[in-house]
């Protein structure tokens, strides 16, 4: 049994702590029990110092990170471009909090507790549930840690590594705060960061020494502080061609500074002025000269990048989680204390009745990601089987574009449970809205990963959606008898949805077209059946029995209706938003 904790934000009168409990089963199935509260949270039983961690590390959180948290927000980045003497030094400087971020990161094994012991199946799952309480109090500092954690998974597959790379994964992974480094992923330059095929212009010249020298220009570095980078750019041949498209494309390992301690031929042009994520410094970058190592295959650069963004996507799905439940840790406290037309705000039932929707949402975002991070303990400690290798791929997009916008409604109907309060600087509660917008953007749109989805799909020749029914059935079939009406709903909506992909496997105009919704049927359907078994396995208790039937209330399979995917619908939208 695990028990870990959320610490309140700082508009409560005093830092309260919400306590969850979780256990896994012997299957490895993350599951709610009852416990002090009921809410949702995360983690991991049997393991006894597992569970030591997590308590220590929160109260850490509530007494220590909360605070600096804070002081991120209010102490944003900028850059020194000269010094005194006109010299152009580029000089990121970041506040005494966020350096802390960096200090604390290594202490607790925030990166290498996803690397040590690699036989061992929990590793993952530890460590994104230490990500899960962090994230939301770290300032930020989740985002180079997402980055980080992809960089060393990049170096770790590399076959034969030099060792440059052994010693920069050594240091992505180390806990010695001295030692410790981040990395950023540049991947964005200013044609776009979608379309990173015809986007990227960056040139790689190759040296003598078999090293290159790398010039572009890089639009949207997020954590420019980084230690070092990987980055995509088209090697320049020896008739001075370069080749257009992915497969232009390589893999480039590069350290942001050179041994003087200066950058590395790269100047930071300007810092980004943002929405939110003003914490991080993010940057334009020009690079001159950057000397770098190429680490895929000649044209392999997206592909050898892709293992990374499986790992950032994780790490945004796990950040939306838990941005999510402190806020509405926070709604459910303020609730408590909140008086208006002569009684506390929690026994009115239809504000109660917001925040069970919300407790709904929040609740299925928590199962579906934690199941991810399950099967990347599996596939990592090569555990897993053919189907869940397939699941993991695709639910991989999957939990970064769903939970990515249910971090957006949720955090604004979070913020107007509050009233008028939601809306002041000083409570700290806009953050929680302007945050949770990137997480809809970076590491693919909402749109982009749905195209990732069908990529999944089809380069498994539809396997990954055969995995996911296998699982499907498997799960729904020890549904409580409580719950069968559910389970044979979500059932009826995977053969629509199934059918309908069948029906369209060689329409691809018609597959692009319906994307969207399939992704989000996907989701729905797979979160309703996790509620479900999850149900099943811990005492049916009315109140996750009534959780699952409000899910399962709203529409599963959004594509029965084919013929919104027709040409003339197209065009008929086309007239809509343009005629
Ligand atoms: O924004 C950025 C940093 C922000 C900070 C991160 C913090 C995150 C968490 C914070 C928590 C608080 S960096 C920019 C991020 N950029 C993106 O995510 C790019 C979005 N665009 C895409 O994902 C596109 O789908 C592309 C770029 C992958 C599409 O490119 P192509 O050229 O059209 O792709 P192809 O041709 O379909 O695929 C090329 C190869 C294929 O493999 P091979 O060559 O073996 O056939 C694909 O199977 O790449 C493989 N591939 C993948 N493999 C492509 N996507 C994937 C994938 N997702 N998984 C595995």
């Amino acid at each position: 049994m695990m028990i870990s904790k959320v610490p309140m934000n700082k508009i409560a009168d005093k830092i309260f702590i919400e306590v969850t409990i979780m256990e896994v089963n012997g299957s490895g199935r993350v599951y709610q029990t009852d416990g002090i509260t009921r809410h949702y949270c995360i983690i991991v039983k049997t393991f006894k110092d597992i569970e030591d961690d997590l308590y220590r590390f929160s109260e850490r959180i509530s007494s220590e990170i909360d605070d600096l948290g804070f002081q991120c927000e209010k102490e944003k980045p900028y850059v020194q471009t000269f010094d005194a003497w006109g010299n152009r030094i580029d000089e990121l400087v970041t506040c005494e909090a966020w350096k802390k971020m960096h200090t604390i990161s290594a202490e607790e094994g925030l990166i290498s507790l996803g690397y040590d012991n690699p036989k061992e199946e929990w590793r993952r799952l530890h460590q994104m549930s230490k990500l899960y309480i962090f994230a939301s109090s770290s300032g930020l500092y989740s985002c180079p840690l997402a980055m980080t954690d992809g960089a060393a998974t990049i170096i770790r597959r590399i076959e034969n590594p030099t060792s440059q790379l052994l010693k920069a994964f050594q240091n992505l992974t180390s806990r010695n705060p001295k030692e410790f480094w981040t990395s950023g992923q540049w991947m964005t330059e200013k044609k776009g960061g979608s379309d990173v095929a015809s986007g990227t212009e960056t040139v790689a010249v190759e040296q003598d020494d078999g090293s290159y020298r790398l010039y572009g220009y890089k639009w949207f570095s997020s954590a420019t502080d980084s230690d070092m980078a990987f980055t995509l750019a088209r090697v320049v041949d020896k008739h001075n061609n370069i080749t257009e498209g992915t497969k232009g494309l390589s893999l480039f390992y590069l350290e942001t500074k050179k041994n003087d301690g200066s950058l590395n031929n790269i100047q930071i042009m300007k810092l980004k002025d943002k929405l939110g994520t003003r914490q991080l410094p993010t940057a334009e970058l020009l690079l001159d000269g950057t000397s770098a190592v190429r680490v895929s295959e000649l044209g392999k650069g997206v592909a050898g990048i892709s293992s990374m963004l499986t790992l950032t996507r994780i790490h945004n799905a796990v950040a939306a989680c838990s941005s999510m439940r402190k806020l509405l840790i926070l709604s459910k406290d303020y609730s408590f204390k909140r008086e208006a037309f002569g009684n506390q705000l929690y026994k009115y039932p239809l504000h109660v009745q917001t925040l069970a929707r919300l407790e709904t949402e929040v609740r299925a975002a928590t199962l579906f990601v934690f199941h991810a991070v399950l099967l990347l303990s599996k596939q990592e400690s090569g555990n897993a089987t053919e189907d869940e290798l397939h699941l993991l791929r695709l639910l991989t997009p999957l939990i970064k574009l769903y939970t990515g916008k249910q971090a957006m409604s949720v955090s604004s109907e979070g913020l107007e449970s509050f009233g008028g309060q939601g809306y002041i600087e000083e409570t700290g509660l806009p953050n929680f809205l302007r945050d949770a917008q990137v997480l809809t953007i970076w590491e693919g749109t909402t749109n982009i990963l749905s195209l990732d989805v069908l990529r999944c799909i089809s380069k498994s020749n539809g396997q990954a959606l055969i995995s996911l029914k296998n699982d499907v059935d498997n799960k729904l079939s020890t549904a409580p008898s409580d719950l069968s009406k559910e389970a044979e709903k979500l059932q009826m909506a995977l053969k629509s949805v199934l059918q309908f992909v069948t029906k369209n496997q060689e329409n691809l105009d018609v597959l692009t077209f319906a994307a969207r919704d399939l992704s989000y049927s996907l989701s729905r359907i797979y979160m309703g059946t996790l509620m479900i078994e999850h149900t099943g396995s811990c005492g049916m208790s009315p109140v996750d029995i009534y959780a699952c039937k409000r899910w399962c209330e709203q529409q599963l399979s959004l594509v029965s209706n084919k013929e919104q995917y027709s040409k003339q619908s197209s065009e008929l939208d086309k007239e809509l938003v343009y005629g």
